[in-house]
């Protein structure tokens, strides 16, 4: 299959790429066209008869290494692309509807995750605005995430500012915490924050925010105190 398709792209692509090719409009640009187009397609022929040879000549010996990352089977090589992946859709809410405790709320707060898998969560955060962490607080920091950044409005970011956080999802067990900024773009209402991490073996763990964005003078009343507003349970299995 390989063999197949493979030559083709790059002809293709090396074709489509090339400056003469789509620039020149004369006649005298047509038949360099032409040549250029007779280069390419003379480059792909050798490049395919290069690796049926190659591929001929490894056949043999190296058949069983090679099929390995086809077959998903849990080999070194195919870690990567044999990493079961699911997504976690969450809000963040200023209010929870029909609750009588006051403040904000995860619109979703049991996630249920595979073990020994990739899972990328995607936060909109409904309810902006600022709640400073303590000067040199851990938790304005992303860790533990896929690439060490969280994704705002698609910009990678590695940490915030402590005077700009709005809350955090935080996996404390597992080294995830990922600070939410409270500063929406002009002429947006929501703030859109995408992160992936790997989980390991079995197993139930707590996350919850950790920025003072409850009641209280401390912050940490009502919602931040309450299991199923700003924290949860992660059940890996
Ligand atoms: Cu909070």
């Amino acid at each position: 299959m390989a063999l197949d398709t493979l030559p083709v792209k790059q002809i293709s692509s090396s074709a489509a790429s090339f400056p003469g090719a789509s620039l020149r409009t004369t006649s005298e640009g047509n038949r360099g066209a032409y040549i250029t187009l007779a280069l390419v397609v003379g480059v792909g022929v050798i490049v395919l008869l290069a690796e049926m040879l190659l591929s001929a000549s490894l056949a043999g010996s190296y058949t069983p290494r090679m099929m390995r990352p086809h077959t998903g089977s849990s080999g070194a090589s195919g870690m990567m692309s044999g990493v079961p992946s699911s997504n976690i859709h969450l809000s963040i809410l200023p209010q929870k509807p029909n609750s009588s405790i006051q403040g904000p709320a995860y619109s979703q707060t049991s996630l249920t995750v595979p073990a020994n898998s990739l899972v990328t969560i995607t936060i909109v955060n409904d309810d902006p605005g600022d709640t400073a962490l303590p000067a040199g607080s851990p938790f304005a920091h992303v860790t533990g995430v896929t690439g060490g950044v969280a994704y705002v409005d698609g910009q990678a970011y590695n940490a915030l500012d402590v005077a700009k956080v709005a809350h955090t999802f935080t996996i404390p067990q597992l080294g995830v915490n990922v600070p939410i900024p409270g500063d929406t773009p002009v002429g947006q209402k929501t703030i859109t924050v995408t992160f992936s991490f790997k989980t390991g073996s079995a197993g139930m763990f707590t996350w919850q925010c950790m920025d003072p964005c409850g009641s209280g003078s401390s912050g940490w009343g009502g919602p931040m105190a309450t299991m199923g507003y700003m924290q949860g349970m992660l059940m890996v299995r």
